[in-house]
């Protein structure tokens, strides 16, 4: 199964010096596992240029970090990303996985148990499970979940489940411990004092919580 681990979301605010490729870069020197290009106003050019961008800085500084871009399945193949993250109102899984191919990555956001099952029959290599709880980045987020709601989507599913919405270094533990094989964030790298510092604790705590997921595992095995 494919690692998410830390999965890290770039974002443009008004904070100088921090945009898309400066999370970018954060995130990959802090050890994250995917990075997901998120602009919902940008012309298609510029986040063209933009996913351009990140693809390179992956290739040369980590090759192997998953590169997703949010929303837009054109923008993804022209650029040469792994995939795309479709949210409910997008692109059905199934037209993007046509354009994309076989290989390509696809998530899609899940809120409720019933997109979640959808979503898997579409064919989804991975869901977005969320929000957890709420968020300050999303105004049209869904009600959370909870961390009851993503484990009775971890009931229900083998998919990988990237947990998001309002994951800090406080709740990382617990919402791994109800059944996140990985975490997206935004703020808790963005808001940071130091972005690629908080990366590396939030990578550090994925994946402290998954190594104790394994070991317990094998325990039960013996
Ligand atoms: N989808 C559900 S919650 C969310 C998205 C894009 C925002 C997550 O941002 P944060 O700051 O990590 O809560
Ligand atoms: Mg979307």
């Amino acid at each position: 199964m494919r690692d998410y681990g830390l999965y890290v979301i770039t974002f443009r605010g008004a904070r100088e010096g921090r945009g898309h490729l400066e999370m970018a870069e954060a995130a990959l020197a802090g050890g994250a596992k995917a990075v997901q290009l998120r602009d919902k106003e940008l012309p298609g050019r510029e986040l063209l240029e933009l996913a351009l961008r990140i693809r390179s800085l992956i290739d040369l500084r980590r090759p192997g970090t998953l590169f997703l871009v949010n929303d837009r399945v054109d923008v993804a193949a022209a650029a040469g990303a792994d995939g795309v993250h479709l949210g409910q109102e997008d692109l059905p899984c199934k037209e993007a996985r046509r354009i994309l191919g076989p290989e390509a990555v696809i998530g899609v956001s899940a809120s409720t148990p019933e997109e979640a099952r959808r979503a898997e029959k579409e064919g989804a290599d991975y869901l977005g499970v969320g929000p957890i709880f709420p968020t300050p980045s999303k105004g049209d987020a869904a009600p959370p979940l909870g961390l009851e709601g993503l484990a009775e989507v971890r009931r229900l599913t083998r998919l990988p489940l990237v947990a998001i919405g309002g994951i800090t270094e406080e709740n990382v533990r617990e919402v791994m411990r109800a059944g996140a094989d990985g975490i997206a964030v935004i703020s808790a790298v963005y808001a940071a004092p130091d972005m690629e510092e908080a990366a590396r604790r939030l990578t550090r705590l994925v994946d402290e919580e998954r190594r104790g997921r394994r070991e317990r595992a094998a325990s039960e095995g013996e």
